[in-house]
């Protein structure tokens, strides 16, 4: 050939490709934001009392899935989840201490998916339950924390009584600026995160995790003050669900604070209880607003995915329960926005969904591949249809209880500790099991058959499966503290 023609060829083909990487569109960035034990108490999902202008404003411009649904409602195991896409098994993803890298060491993680495909990729706050699990193949630099533990406290009022287990007062609302606290200073870390990743000009995957509403309700007063105590409404249905089974249990972690001048089970308790609860989603939705006023500012929302999500539910009171730890609809659904720039302007989707389907989602969308191990699938389609289904059911566990959430029912079998069904269209508040009822024969029978789909799917994951311990055989049989 000649000089001149492969060198003309060469030219040709250069050009060719530059024109090529000037077409493609630039990968999005994700900006992926976890607030603890953060129920669907929101504006956005309809809660009358709550305050929360500023995830209220991103639910507007993103898709807002109107039941999703966790996989464990306990820290560690929901993260845990969620970050492989692989479902819970009695022995796999089990308690709040639970780690990818011991439950399932051969998954992928979604942070690491990203990161092998060129993105960078921050770890601030809590993410996974333990900063350490996957450290070295998920995130680009060491995890960052304020240092600053989830009870610390800022009053010194908080710490004068203990309570039997040894902990402080389960509230406080000191006058100090939102940085004063870890979550304000995660804010501040993040924002500045922002403008180094605009400046390195590789895509990102920022993950930013949030403490509360998390125990205790420890809060700057100006959140506090956005409530008047005395209006708070409470729970109606402060009693156990009629004929619930033995094996529906409260959380016992609220009763290991000490409770001030308050006394568990009175209208002065459930109301202090709520208005911490309030007050603790505000300030965390005003440090959202920070984080995502910066982003705007910096020109990178345009290109910036935004996810926010809750790791379980919370009862509020309900039942006189509070806290997490059971898989009643009030302790598994959470809140769930994705914000798509171009595709996303505040659909509202009652699809059925997993948590673990986030993962393959947020592949779909920054069109990565989605590891072999990955159990969840990608709801992208209900960006342009969300009044289209995804899933019939969807399988959720604590502890003994198995249960499994269908647009009308959820079911929980708990073994020898009893069975649990409630119609969620009849009774959505939960007050009467019907699991009992000789009338509720055909649809218990639906249940158990499709839990037991669920739990053999489950048990199909492509990871090894969990080595025995103690701990994990006390999570199984609900003796676990
Ligand atoms: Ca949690």
């Amino acid at each position: 050939m000649p000089r001149s023609l492969s060198l003309s060829l060469l030219l040709a083909s250069l050009a060719f490709a530059l024109s090529a990487s000037a077409a493609a569109p630039a990968r999005p960035n994700v900006l992926f934001i976890a607030i603890d034990d953060l129920r669907p108490a929101l504006g956005c999902y309809g809660d009358p009392q709550v305050k929360t202008p500023h995830i209220d404003r991103l639910a507007a411009q993103g898709l807002m899935l109107n039941r999703a649904y966790c996989q464990v409602p306990v820290c560690g195991a929901s993260r845990a989840s969620l970050m492989t896409g692989i479902l819970p098994l009695p022995n796999r993803f089990t308690t709040h201490l639970s780690r990818a890298d011991e439950d399932a060491p051969s998954a992928a993680t979604l942070p690491q998916v990203f990161r092998e495909a060129g993105y960078t990729t921050l770890s601030n706050g809590k993410l996974f339950h333990n900063s350490a699990d996957t450290k070295e193949r998920s995130w680009s630099e060491g995890t960052w924390a304020s240092g600053l533990g989830h009870a610390a406290s800022l009053d010194p009022t908080t710490t004068a009584s203990k309570s039997a287990a040894g902990r402080s007062r389960i509230y406080e609302a000191p006058d100090v600026p939102d940085d004063a606290y870890g979550d304000g200073q995660l804010a501040v870390k993040t924002i500045a995160d922002l403008g180094r990743l605009k400046a390195a000009g590789k895509p990102f995957f920022l993950a930013c995790g949030f403490i509360r509403p998390h125990l205790p309700f420890y809060a700057p007063k100006k959140y506090w003050d956005l409530y008047d105590r005395e209006k708070i409404v409470l729970a109606e249905n402060r009693r156990r669900p009629a004929d619930a089974p033995a094996g529906l249990k409260a959380s016992a972690e609220y009763r290991s604070y000490a409770h001030g001048d308050y006394q568990d089970g009175t209208d002065a308790f459930h109301r202090m209880m709520r208005h911490g609860y309030y007050a603790s989603t505000s300030y965390v939705d005003k440090l959202v607003g920070d984080v995502l006023a910066e982003l705007t500012r910096l020109g990178l929302a345009e290109n910036t995915i935004v996810v926010i999500w809750g790791d379980h539910g919370w009862n509020l009171g309900e039942h006189d329960f509070w806290g997490k730890h059971n898989t009643l609809d009030t302790a598994v659904r959470v809140p769930l926005i994705v914000k798509v720039p171009g595709r996303t302007s505040g659909q509202k989707s009652d699809a059925l969904v997993g948590v673990y389907d986030l993962f393959p989602t947020l592949c779909a969308l920054a069109g990565l591949p989605v590891p072999a191990t990955v159990q969840g699938r990608s709801f992208a389609a209900l960006l342009a249809n969300p009044q289209q289904k995804f899933r019939d059911s969807v399988y959720t566990r604590f502890g003994k209880g198995d249960a499994v959430v269908t647009d009308r029912l959820i079911y929980t079998s708990y073994g020898t500790d009893g069975e649990m069904l409630y119609d969620l269209n009849a009774d959505p508040a939960e007050n009467q099991n019907l699991a009992a009822k000789a009338a509720q024969q055909k649809d218990l029978a639906a249940m158990r058959a499709l839990l037991a789909t669920h739990q053999k799917t489950a048990a199909a994951a492509k990871v090894p499966a969990p080595r025995p311990s103690p701990k994990k055989k006390a999570a199984a049989e609900g003796t676990e503290k």
